[in-house]
């Protein structure tokens, strides 16, 4: 063992947050790779993904996360099961808020996380959103830090534009509330510092935008200084823990969360039952999963042609994924109810 081995640094760091705060977006920044999928809707991430950052030196072994709900179906407890698992694992905790939300959903995960015995940190991501409002309203820009009347202001309209409705869609869903209106968004970053002091007093608070890349640099940096001397976990050329496949399937889910409204993107799960590559060209086939027989109408469309839009959509984000030729078969299949019966849920990988 080389002096080098003995000083290598390795360990584990879980992201986790309410819906849509960015952390996919954050994983990938700090891997430098777009590997975990992303999309201005809620709950896109539904399993735990390890992206592995490889420096000479140090390992770091991320875990990207689901959103923070309350449970309103069986894959909700798969997926908050998932959140559960990464929290326990972690060396350091990277929590992260936005600009757009001071809470986290569940008093008990963040009971999970104060609990957690790891260095936390604290990422109030989207900051970039209250830059573009200085910049719209430039007479409120030296009252933000005093946390006064620029509190209550309403978001700029590119603050919602990146927020969507979706977020809206599923959390209410969660809540037991179809169709209810978004809350109300702020950007209010005095008070959304305050009320992460208060709950976790022993975390430190980094303002970043992930998106932008902005202070991604300050992450690393810490968590690098909070890092444990411990040999790789992975082989150093390894990127994630799941397999090609698994992203075949993960890059069409989020066309689909691209193409489809209201519903249909909650609805769907993507299952590749067969992945090869010859001579430098992949081919994929894929069955997506939908709940009732109205779904599978709405999924392919009328003569075919959603379906045909949402093949070639897919076919050419796979190109980019995998940086190789790429075709793609879609089938659509009604597995009722799948997202409430425990054997699909094993099946498609939320349950043990
Ligand atoms: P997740 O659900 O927490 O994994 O969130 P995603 O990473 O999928 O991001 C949700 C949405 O927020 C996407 O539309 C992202 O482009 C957007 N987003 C993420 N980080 C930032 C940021 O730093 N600034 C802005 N303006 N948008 C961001
Ligand atoms: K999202
Ligand atoms: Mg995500």
């Amino acid at each position: 063992v080389g002096a080098a081995d003995a000083d290598h640094r390795a360990g584990f760091v879980s992201i986790v947050g309410s819906p849509n705060v960015g952390k996919s977006t954050l994983m990938n920044t700090l891997l430098g790779e777009q590997l975990s999928i992303t999309t201005p809707k809620a709950s896109t991430t539904r399993q735990r993904i390890m992206g592995i950052a490889n420096e000479p030196g140090w390992q770091i072994v991320y875990s990207d996360t689901p959103g923070v709900v309350k449970p309103a179906y069986k894959m909700h407890e798969g997926m908050m099961g998932a959140v559960r698992c990464a929290i326990e694992d972690a060396d350091v905790l990277l929590v992260i808020t936005d600009v757009l939300e001071t809470g986290f959903r569940d008093e008990r995960m963040l009971r999970r996380v104060r609990d957690a015995g790891v260095p936390i940190l604290v990422l109030v991501n989207k900051v970039d959103l209250v830059a573009q409002r200085l910049a719209h309203a430039p007479a409120v820009a030296g009252k933000l830090g005093g946390g006064a009347p620029a509190a209550r202001a309403a978001p700029a309209p590119d603050a919602r534009a990146t927020h969507g409705g979706a977020r809206a869609w599923e959390g209410a869903q969660a809540d037991g509330e179809e169709g209810a209106p978004p809350p109300p968004r702020q950007l209010d970053l005095p008070s959304i510092r305050a009320w992460w002091r208060a709950q976790l007093p022993a975390a430190e608070l980094l303002e970043v935008s992930a998106l932008h890349g902005d202070n991604v640099d300050a992450v690393r940096e810490r968590l690098l200084q909070l890092l444990p001397v411990h040999p790789p976990f992975f082989d150093k050329a390894q990127i994630s823990d799941r397999p090609e496949k698994f992203f075949a399937g993960e890059v069409v889910r989020a066309q689909i969360f691209e193409q489809y409204a209201d519903e249909i993107p909650y609805s769907c799960e993507v299952e590749v039952t067969a992945f090869k590559e010859a001579d430098n060209k992949i081919s994929c086939e894929a069955t997506v999963h939908v709940l009732r027989d109205s779904q599978k109408g709405i999924l392919i469309g009328a003569k075919g042609a959603q379906i045909k839009a949402l093949t070639d959509a897919a076919e050419r984000s796979l190109y980019r994924f995998f940086a190789k030729r790429f075709s793609l078969r879609l089938q659509v299949k009604v597995s009722k109810d799948w997202r409430a019966n425990d054997s699909f849920l094993r099946q498609f990988g939320y349950l043990r």
